[in-house]
């Protein structure tokens, strides 16, 4: 068979072997440059065609084939959406707070549902979105509060309240070593009767 003809071929009777050809995995070198396969290497699948390949699923070849990558970095080949590592924290009910310490999730460029970048704290019932709440302390029942507890329940312990006053109760709240920080006479507290 007479092939195409090349300035500077070097098997003027083979049409897949000219200067400038793809080098193909024939054992001959096709690109004429003195070396055989030299572009032979390994590529990977992309199944869910995400760009990013499946390490456990190579061909070696000198062309990438139609389907493979050349990286193999996927950390889920079957989901188009998910294709490096990202550490997050697990949030399964989306309310913040969060279970454990940072793990790596396989991600796309943001963290898939139930995970999360950062914690508001640790959560104690992470199928329950209403838990842990912030509660605050108002045994007098003035409506008047301190500052808020976390708590893991969904309704308001005896002596809290869901919501924060507008004011600050410092006196019939506070307990004499708060009101001490807080610069507060002590004699003008009446929630712990001294
Ligand atoms: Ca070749
Ligand atoms: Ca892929
Ligand atoms: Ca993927
Ligand atoms: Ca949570």
């Amino acid at each position: 068979m007479k092939g195409e003809k090349h300035a500077g071929d070097c098997n003027d009777n083979d049409n897949t072997i000219y200067p400038g050809a793809t080098e193909l995995c024939d054992n001959k070198d096709n690109d004429c440059d003195g070396q055989i396969d030299e572009t032979k290497r390994f590529f990977y699948l992309d199944h869910d065609k995400d760009g990013y390949g499946d390490i456990n699923n190579k061909i070696e070849d000198c062309v990438q084939p139609e389907g493979y990558v050349t990286n193999s970095t996927d950390c889920n080949d079957n989901d188009g959406t998910r294709f490096k590592i990202v550490l997050g924290y697990i949030d399964s009910d989306g309310d913040g707070f969060t279970v454990g310490t940072k793990i790596e999730v396989c991600s796309g460029n943001t963290l898939p549902t139930g995970y999360v970048a950062s914690s508001n704290g640790e959560d104690c019932d992470d199928n329950d979105g209403t838990v842990p709440k912030f509660y605050y302390p108002d045994a007098d029942n003035d409506g008047s509060t301190l500052g808020g507890v976390l708590f893991c329940a969904a309704k308001a312990p005896e002596g809290y309240k869901t919501g924060q006053s507008a004011s600050f109760d410092q006196y019939s709240e506070c307990s004499r070593s708060c009101a001490r920080w807080n610069g507060v006479d002590p004699g003008r507290r009446v929630f712990d009767g001294q």
